[in-house]
């Protein structure tokens, strides 16, 4: 069974009438790099059944059936990523392995599909200009909060709602945490130093009060409004992935850009509460905006391409956004499949955020993040799942401020 294609399938179709309008066009040019990077997507999307069995066949020679999406880095993949990313490496000759798709009787892609792409990349372009120029701050307080909020999340892929999560409940968030952090054996079970980088550490949060309610976590009735709307969008529900206060060391370097998951858009949403303000000197969020893989298949083939090439030149390939004031209190949430990276922290303070992440329907046992966390972690976090699981985070029903 092909979870993600599955997945995908389910969503192709719900997503289909959502496709944004093409908005400003700016001067961008489809270089020689871009294109044959869109060339490798759209015929990976178009690959016959006798070319996907041959893909099937490698996905289960290295376990990923029986081990799960963590068994090896191929396993999370669809069959569509594994094409795209073997013809993009370069490594591979196509025509022999996947003849279908890239031998000499394939149908090729047509001069068409290459003008549909130009339009696709300056539509990026524009996106990803609006949503630098204008920011993506919307006022918790403030008219049409939640609309506003879902709106900027579906067309930039991040939202801040400023002022989300009240002060006084943040202030008694920090004494619990602080009172943890004072706990050292407790404490050490629950940090871990090892699967983020550059200075970035993590502590799980324990399943006991008050981090067990989710407007704890970040998702009081307004964010968790956002969240159930976006996850409908693609037909499906969502729930907690894990929560933790992550930490960037003060002095620790700039990240590489990557998405959080390599997988399409939709399927994992972070919720990061500021739990101090954040300036430029500390490190803040730099985001690719408007970029992650397209669910919908015909915009499948613009969105690999556009990913395969941030990747290769380890930066935007159009506007970038990094907020130069985080408020205490501010929520950021955005599409894990976006691509981000944590910048330097030149400052003298350590830069610590409420970290929460939440999935699509069983998507979080799938790509099974806590793989490498302690056993306390895990324990911890399989409570919170089993609490504040799917359809709606722990609510049975539709809450009564949902849009
Ligand atoms: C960190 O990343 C930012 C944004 O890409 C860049 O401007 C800066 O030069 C980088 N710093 C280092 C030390 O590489
Ligand atoms: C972040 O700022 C704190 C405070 O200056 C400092 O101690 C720490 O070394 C900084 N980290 C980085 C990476 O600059």
């Amino acid at each position: 069974m092909l979870v993600l294609r599955a997945y995908a399938l389910a969503s192709f179709a719900a997503l289909s009438a959502s496709r944004a309008p093409i908005e400003a066009l700016a001067s961008t040019q489809v270089d020689d790099e871009l294109r044959a990077h869109f060339e490798c997507a759209a015929r990976c999307a178009s690959m016959p059944e006798s070319d996907r069995a041959i893909l099937e066949n490698t996905w289960r020679s290295v376990g990923c059936e029986e081990g799960g999406p963590g068994a090896h880095p191929i396993c999370g993949s669809s069959m569509e990523q594994l094409c795209v990313g073997a013809c993009g490496g370069g490594q591979q000759d196509m025509t022999t392995w996947l003849p279908g798709a890239f031998g000499s009787r394939s149908p090729g892609i047509a001069e068409k599909q290459i003008g549909g792409f130009a339009a696709d990349y300056e539509a990026h372009h524009a996106c990803s200009a609006r949503c630098a120029q204008e920011g993506v701050s919307v006022d918790a307080a403030g008219p049409d909060a939640a609309e506003r909020a879902l709106e900027t999340l579906n067309r930039c892929g991040v939202v801040q709602l400023v002022g989300a999560y009240e002060l006084t409940e943040l202030d008694r968030f920090q004494r619990a945490f602080d009172a943890l952090k004072s706990k050292a054996t407790a404490y050490k079970k629950l940090l871990d130093t090892k699967q983020l980088h550059d200075g970035r550490s993590q502590v799980y949060l324990p399943f006991t009060t008050p981090f067990t309610s989710r407007k704890a976590l970040g998702v009081g009735d307004l964010v968790h409004g956002v969240l159930a709307k976006y996850f409908r969008t693609s037909g499906m529900g969502f729930g907690i992935d894990h929560a933790s206060v992550l930490v960037s060391a003060s002095h620790s370097g700039n990240q590489s850009l990557h998405p959080d998951v390599p997988y399409f858009k939709g399927l994992t949403v972070s919720v990061h509460t500021a739990l101090r303000d954040v300036t430029t000197e500390m490190g803040p969020t730099y985001f690719c905006p408007c970029t992650g893989e397209a669910l919908i298949r015909e915009d499948w083939p613009s969105s690999a391409a556009i990913k395969m090439s941030i990747l290769k030149r380890q930066d935007c390939l159009a506007s970038s956004l990094a907020p130069k004031l985080t408020r205490r209190g501010t929520i950021t949430v955005y599409d894990g499949a976006m691509f981000h990276k944590g910048l330097e922290n030149g400052s003298e303070q350590d830069r610590p955020v409420l970290k929460l992440e939440v999935g699509a329907d069983d998507f979080p046992d799938r790509r099974n993040y806590i793989q490498l966390a302690s056993a306390s972690a895990k324990k911890q976090t399989l409570k919170f799942r089993a609490a504040l699981g799917p359809p709606l985070m722990g609510d049975m029903a539709p809450s009564s401020t949902e849009l």
